[in-house]
C-alpha cells in the first residue's frame, strides 16, 4: 500500500509522520503530481494560513491532481487547514478558492465572549451511520477530546456531510467531515494522543470505501463547550558544567544547588525521557525552554533540534519549543532570520514556539513608533507562515512595588494585596530579557496588548517572583494579563500543589496552567491534579483521549 503525505513545507509534519510510523505503516512525501496520481492512501495536514494552502497547492498543480484523487475515490484524509481546503471559501483569505468540495465558507471564531484561537482538547460529538459501521469507524467518540488549534472554523449547519461536530462557547462547527472516500478532522489526531493515534489508525486500516454521500441518523448536537482547562509540563533544558543537556529547575530563575562547596546546575533528568514520561502520565502538552539560548550558537548545532526529533517521536501531544527565537548569528557573521531558525524547530518536530527576549524588543519598538506594524518582526513573520496559533510569546516579569499608582506614571500600576518590602501597597510588573539577567523600562501590559497587535496566538505568562516558590500562582499577575488581551493565556510559575491549579482556573479564568518543579521532584502526578480538578467540577482530559 502505498500511502502519502502531501506536505507543502509550512509547518510539523514530522509528528504525523512519527504517528504514521507508530502505528506500523510507512508514508512517503509527495514529490510531484505523478505522486498524487499513483497513491492509494493521500493524508493532507494543512498547516498555517488558508490562502497561503491554496497558493501552494495552485503553483505546484497539486489542487487539480487533488481534484482528480479524490473523484477517483481512492481514500482520503485531511488534517486541520487540510480540512479547510475542501470548503469553497475562507474568511482568513478573502478570495482564495478552496477545492469547493462542500459550498461552504470557513469563518473567523467570535472573540467576543471567548479566547481565539480555540486552542486545546475538546470533544465531538459523532453522528451514527444507517447502514451500519462506517468505515473511519473511530472518527471520534462522544465525550474522548482530540486537540484542536484553529482561529477559523466551519459553522455547523447539519448537512449530510459533516459527520462531528463541536461546540466552542456559543458556537458549534464542524470537527470532521465524510463524504464517500472523503474524511477531514479539524483536530489534529497526531497530537490527539492515544486517542488521536486510534482515529489515525482506523483511516490507516480502511479498506471499504464508498463513494457517493451516505445518510446518517441526526443525533442531538452538544451543546456544551467541553473544552478543557490544560495542564503543561515545562522542561527549562540546559548543558550543565559537564556539557551534558539536561532538565534543570530553578528557584526564581538561578538554577545552581545550593550546597556548601557547588554550585552544578541541577540535574532533574534528560529531555526527551521526562517529556515522554508527562506524556504517559497524562500532560496535555510539553514545554522545553532552551534557558540559555541567549548564547549565540550556529543553527546546525542547536542542541533542541535533536531533542525535538527525538521527543516527536514518542511523544503525542503538542510540543512547544522557547529560547533562541531570534535573528542568530552564524560564525561568519551570516544572519539567519528568526523565521527560518523557527522554521527549523517546526521540522524537528515543535507546534509552537515560544519568544521570550525578542518579543519584548519588538513590542518596544512597535509602540515606540505609534504602533505601526512593519511587517517584519520574528512574530509577525512566524505567524503569517505558520499561524498565530504557533506563536507563543514568554514573558518573565518581575514586581516593582510602589506607594502610589503617580509614583509610575508611564507604567501601568495595579493594587496588590501582597504588600511590597516597605508596605507598598501598589506595583507593576515589569518585563526582563535574557531569562530575567535585564529590566527594561517596559511593562507586561504594554507586552501583551503589543504582541497580541503583532500577531502571537498565546501567553506563556511566568513569575520570577513567583517561579519554584511552590506558593501558588501570582492571581493579580495573571487576572492583570487575562483581561488585557483575547488569545489565550497559560499560567506559570508557583504551583506546589493540587489546589493551587484549582485556585488559577477558579480565579483567573486562564486556559492553561504550566507547572515544573513539583513534575520534576513527583512531588504531585499530573493525574492528581486532574483527578482534583474533576472532583472540583473542572474538564480535564483522561489519559485515554
Ligand atoms: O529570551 O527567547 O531566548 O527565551 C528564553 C526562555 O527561557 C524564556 O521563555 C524564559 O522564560 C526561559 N528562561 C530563561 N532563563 C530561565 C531560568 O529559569 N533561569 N526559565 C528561564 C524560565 C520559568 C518557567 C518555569 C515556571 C514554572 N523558567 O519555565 O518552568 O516558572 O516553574 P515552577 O512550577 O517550578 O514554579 P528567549
Amino acid at each position: 500500500m502505498t500511502i502519502y503525505l502531501l506536505d507543502y513545507g509550512a509547518g510539523n509534519v514530522r509528528s504525523l509522520v512519527n504517528a504514521v510510523c507508530k502505528l506500523g505503516y510507512s508514508i512517503r512525501p509527495v514529490e510531484s503530481v505523478e505522486d498524487i496520481d499513483k497513491a492509494e492512501k493521500l493524508i493532507f495536514p494543512g498547516v498555517g494560513a488558508f490562502g497561503s494552502a491554496m497558493e501552494r497547492l495552485a503553483s505546484t498543480g497539486y489542487d487539480k491532481a487533488l481534484e482528480r484523487y479524490i473523484a477517483s475515490g481512492r481514500p482520503f484524509m485531511g488534517i486541520c487547514v487540510g480540512m479547510q481546503c475542501l470548503f469553497a471559501g475562507s474568511d482568513e483569505s478573502p478570495g482564495v478558492k478552496g477545492l469547493g468540495l462542500f459550498p461552504t465558507t470557513v469563518k473567523k471564531f467570535d472573540s467576543t465572549s471567548k479566547s481565539v484561537p480555540h486552542m486545546g482538547w475538546n470533544s465531538t460529538t459523532v453522528q451514527q451511520e444507517q447502514d451500519g459501521q462506517p468505515w473511519i469507524n473511530h472518527a471520534g467518540e462522544d465525550g474522548t477530546r482530540y486537540y484542536f488549534v484553529h482561529s477559523y472554523a466551519v459553522p455547523a449547519t447539519d448537512q449530510d456531510w459533516e459527520f462531528g461536530t463541536t461546540q466552542y462557547g456559543e458556537e458549534r462547527f464542524v470537527a470532521t467531515v465524510r463524504r464517500g472516500n472523503v474524511f477531514a478532522t479539524q483536530f489534529h489526531p497526531e497530537k490527539s494522543g492515544w486517542a488521536g493515534l486510534k482515529v489515525l489508525r482506523s483511516f490507516l486500516e480502511c479498506d471499504n470505501v464508498r463513494t457517493g454521500a451516505e445518510r446518517r441518523l441526526p443525533s442531538t448536537p452538544p451543546t456544551v463547550d467541553r473544552l478543557t482547562k490544560r495542564i503543561i509540563a515545562c522542561l527549562d533544558v540546559r548543558a550543565n558544567d559537564q556539557g551534558d543537556l539536561v532538565v534543570t529547575k530553578g528557584d526564581q530563575y538561578d538554577v545552581r544547588e545550593r550546597s556548601a562547596d557547588g554550585s552544578d546546575v541541577r540535574n532533574l533528568g534528560a529531555p526527551v525521557d521526562l517529556a515522554r514520561k508527562y506524556f504517559e502520565h497524562g500532560a496535555d502538552e510539553v514545554t522545553f525552554l532552551n534557558i540559555t539560548a541567549f548564547r549565540n550558537l550556529p543553527l546546525g548545532d542547536l542542541p533542541m533540534l535533536e531533542v525535538l526529533k527525538r521527543t516527536s517521536e514518542c511523544v503525542f501531544v503538542p510540543l512547544t519549543i522557547g529560547g533562541g527565537i531570534r535573528d542568530m548569528e552564524e560564525p561568519d557573521g551570516k544572519i539567519v532570520p528568526a523565521l527560518e531558525v523557527a522554521g527549523e524547530y517546526f521540522r524537528s518536530g515543535a507546534d509552537k514556539v515560544s519568544i521570550g527576549s525578542d518579543a519584548v524588543y519588538a513590542a518596544e519598538e512597535y509602540l515606540a513608533s505609534g504602533r505601526k506594524l512593519t511587517g517584519k518582526t520574528a512574530i509577525e513573520q512566524i505567524a503569517r507562515v505558520y499561524g498565530a496559533q504557533a506563536v507563543v510569546v514568554s514573558i518573565d516579569p518581575r514586581r516593582v512595588y510602589v506607594d502610589t499608582p503617580e509614583s509610575a506614571p508611564t507604567h501601568h500600576v495595579i493594587p496588590t494585596t501582597t504588600t511590597g518590602p516597605n508596605g507598598e501597597k501598589f506595583c507593576w510588573y515589569q518585563c526582563t530579557v535574557k531569562g530575567g539577567r535585564e529590566n527594561r523600562d517596559f511593562d507586561v501590559f504594554q507586552l501583551v496588548t503589543s504582541v497580541e497587535a503583532l500577531g502571537a496566538g498565546e501567553i506563556l505568562l511566568n513569575s520570577m517572583d513567583k517561579d519554584g516558590t511552590n506558593s501558588g500562582y501570582d492571581l493579580e499577575l495573571i487576572n492583570h494579563v487575562r483581561s488585557a488581551v483575547r488569545i489565550p493565556v497559560i499560567a506559570s510559575s508557583g504551583a506546589g500543589k493540587v489546589e493551587h491549579f484549582e485556585e488559577v482556573f477558579q480565579k483567573t479564568g486562564v486556559e492553561a496552567a504550566l507547572a515544573a518543579g513539583i513534575f520534576h521532584r513527583e512531588e504531585v502526578p499530573i493525574q492528581t491534579v486532574k483527578t482534583y480538578l474533576r472532583t472540583k467540577a473542572y474538564q480535564v482530559r483522561a489519559l485515554e483521549g
